[in-house]
């Protein structure tokens, strides 16, 4: 049985830490300078490129949901109604052109993008055209970031943890993205009891009368959601090592769905993931998280069978080094190779 709380001294040896680390994490006013910078650049460049297409460049991932730190890729889509840059090949010469570094141009990708390196502002972006997805589901995280004051440390912390043990990168590793560990996290808050976050999808639906007619993806009403979580009064030490020990112990993999749509889990029966379907795709599929406005993506699937027994045995080294003297420092060490 895994220990089941954190002694008092043991709180607040981790509460000094992770305030310490969070502090660390946020980005700093330069940093944050050098995005917009780069956004202004971009807008600047395409707009003299291709004047009179209204061309947008909008930030999207962890520029756009308050959870980048000052190392971070910045993520950029860009909306206009001119269809070829869509292709993406246009945009990666436009780039090349104009002093961008390492521009790789990957069009076959189920999503299209260019990934490039600025070397004037030191930054890494990755771009995409018309993808309106994207940016929905960039506010509706930054909305529950902003719902409770503890979502942005916590997250931010688990968020750098994934990052020094190399969890984080489903495109190379094999692993499973920041947005879906957001996602495991989101869905966790959501289960506390009381809850410390509710379901923004649900609570569009309950809206009786929509003020312009139309029934919006997601309660954005922040003011009156502000207070939700209130009830539950469990701190930032007490939630990760909770964490931890829920995907780590508790959370049955194979019978269970994480629905940040629904705000709680679906069985894997009900959702069609089930394990026992030899012939349903998802079905061997250990880890099970939907994606929250395209039902039918399971965003765990980048990790297969052997990739999510090792993030699994992450989990739990995270747990035991925190249940033992709340080693967060050495939980989070940057993972060394064998
Ligand atoms: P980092 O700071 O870059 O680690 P992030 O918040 O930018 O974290 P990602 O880079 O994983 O997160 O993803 C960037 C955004 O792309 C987040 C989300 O708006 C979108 N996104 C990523 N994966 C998917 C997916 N499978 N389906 C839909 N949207 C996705
Ligand atoms: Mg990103």
């Amino acid at each position: 049985e895994p220990k089941r709380s954190l002694e008092p001294e043991e709180h607040e040896k981790l509460r000094t830490q992770m305030d310490d680390l969070y502090q660390r994490l946020l980005p700093s006013d330069e940093s944050e300078g050098r995005r917009a910078q780069l956004v202004k650049k971009l807008d600047r460049l395409l707009n003299t490129e291709w004047p009179g297409n209204d061309i947008r460049v909008n930030v999207f991932g962890s520029s756009g949901n308050l959870l980048a730190s000052s190392d971070s890729d910045v993520d950029i889509c860009i909306t206009t109604p001119l269809k070829k840059l869509e292709s993406m090949h246009s945009i990666a010469m436009l780039l090349h052109k104009n002093g961008m570094e390492k521009v790789v141009c990957r069009a076959s990708a189920k999503v299209p993008i260019v990934k490039c390196w600025d070397p004037e502002l030191n930054l890494a972006a990755d771009l995409n055209v018309n993808n309106p997805l994207a940016l929905e589901n960039t506010r509706m995280i930054k909305t529950y970031v902003q719902l409770d004051d503890r979502v942005r440390p916590l997250a931010k912390i688990i968020k750098y943890w994934t990052k020094r043990r190399i969890l984080n990168d489903a495109a190379f590793g094999g692993t499973i993205s920041s947005y879906t560990w957001i996602c495991m996290i989101i869905n966790f808050l959501q289960r506390r009891d009381p809850p410390i976050l509710p379901s923004l999808q649900k609570k569009a639906e309950e809206r009786k009368q929509p003020e312009n007619g139309k029934i919006p993806q997601f309660a954005d009403n922040l003011d009156e959601l502000k207070s939700f979580g209130g009830a539950n009064k469990e701190t930032l030490p007490d939630l990760l090592f909770q964490f931890f020990r829920h995907y780590g112990y508790e959370f049955e993999y194979s019978k269970y769905v994480v629905s940040v749509k629904e705000g709680r889990l679906l069985s894997r029966q009900e959702k069609g993931w089930d394990p026992a379907n030899h012939y349903e795709k998802e079905a061997r599929n250990r880890l099970c998280v939907e994606e929250p406005f395209t039902l039918n993506r399971n965003l765990g699937n980048s990790a297969d069978d052997y990739a999510w027994s090792g993030i699994h045995g992450e989990i739990r080294r995270a747990f035991e080094l925190l249940a033992d003297g709340c080693q967060l420092e050495k939980c989070c060490e940057e993972y060394e190779f064998p």
